[in-house]
């Protein structure tokens, strides 16, 4: 299948989407932001939406998983479920605004195998897309045929499809702006920095599907297989996604091969 290239992959981050401290609560006030943001963009640029799990998904798996893997049959239909509830959120909010979202399970979409990628069924995604829907697909729990099921990160996602759709633009929303070193946001970074800089943020607190890192080494890899620009940005800070979207500069750091 021939694919449909896209502009922009955008990834929202649980942690800017959802109140992670607080389980099962959304970010309303971003989510509204979020979406307000994207329904006043003249011009809508073609875009697939990617959500992380935040106090819906990664509170859940928290208790389930061990050794990457979900190894409770109860638990593996509790994390899908919270990713539902999140999932319905989101798409209610977008729809408010007249985003014509169309929600796509991502594990109908992916099957790994030792926790790599063996299948992924993109077929919906590219016909919501020749259609004029904007596809919104979210990390969630997904079979692996090699052994139970494992959490797949909104973050590995994004860089699948962004790779896939061959993106313009692969865009990580968070709640902070971009990589930050002695409390400034590095403004660009290299693919072959980004080791370096792995070792500078090791210390932080991360979630079941890695945070920080687990973004920065799905941008390496995205940089290694071909992909041509990735960038993490504040996506709370109001204004901050249309300058994206409109091609201005954005507070943040950009990564480049
Ligand atoms: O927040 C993980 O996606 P992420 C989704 O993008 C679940 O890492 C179910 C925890």
């Amino acid at each position: 299948m021939k694919f449909t290239k896209v502009d922009f992959v955008i990834k929202l981050g649980g942690s800017a989407i959802t109140k992670k401290d607080q389980p099962f609560t959304p970010n309303l006030e971003v989510i509204k932001t979020i979406s307000l943001e994207l329904s006043q963009i003249y011009n809508r640029p073609s875009l697939i939406l990617v959500y992380g799990g935040g106090s819906f998904g990664h509170h859940v798996a928290r208790r389930y998983i061990s050794g990457g893997l979900i190894r409770d049959i109860k638990g593996t239909a509790e994390i899908h479920s919270a990713m539902f509830s999140l999932t319905k959120i989101l798409t209610d909010h977008f729809l408010q605004q007249d985003l014509p979202v169309f929600a796509i399970n991502s594990s109908s979409s992916f099957i790994l195998k030792n926790g790599n990628l063996q299948e992924a069924f993109y077929t919906p995604l590219e016909l919501s897309l020749e259609r004029g829907l904007i596809p919104l697909i979210g990390g969630d729990v997904v079979f692996d045929s090699s052994s139970g099921i494992r959490i797949l990160s909104g973050d590995r996602i994004a860089s699948m499809l962004a790779k896939t759709f061959q993106a313009k633009v692969l865009a990580f929303g968070t709640n902070v702006d971009g990589i930050l070193l002695k409390g400034s946001t590095v403004p660009k970074i290299k693919a072959q920095e980004i080791e370096k800089i792995l070792d500078h943020i090791k210390q932080m607190q991360e979630d079941v599907t890695g945070g920080m890192s687990g973004k920065l080494r799905e941008i390496a890899r995205y940089l290694v297989e071909g992909g041509k620009s990735a960038i993490i940005f504040n996506i709370t800070r109001p204004g901050q996604l249309t300058r994206l979207l409109s091609g201005k500069e954005v507070l943040g750091t950009n990564f480049e091969s």
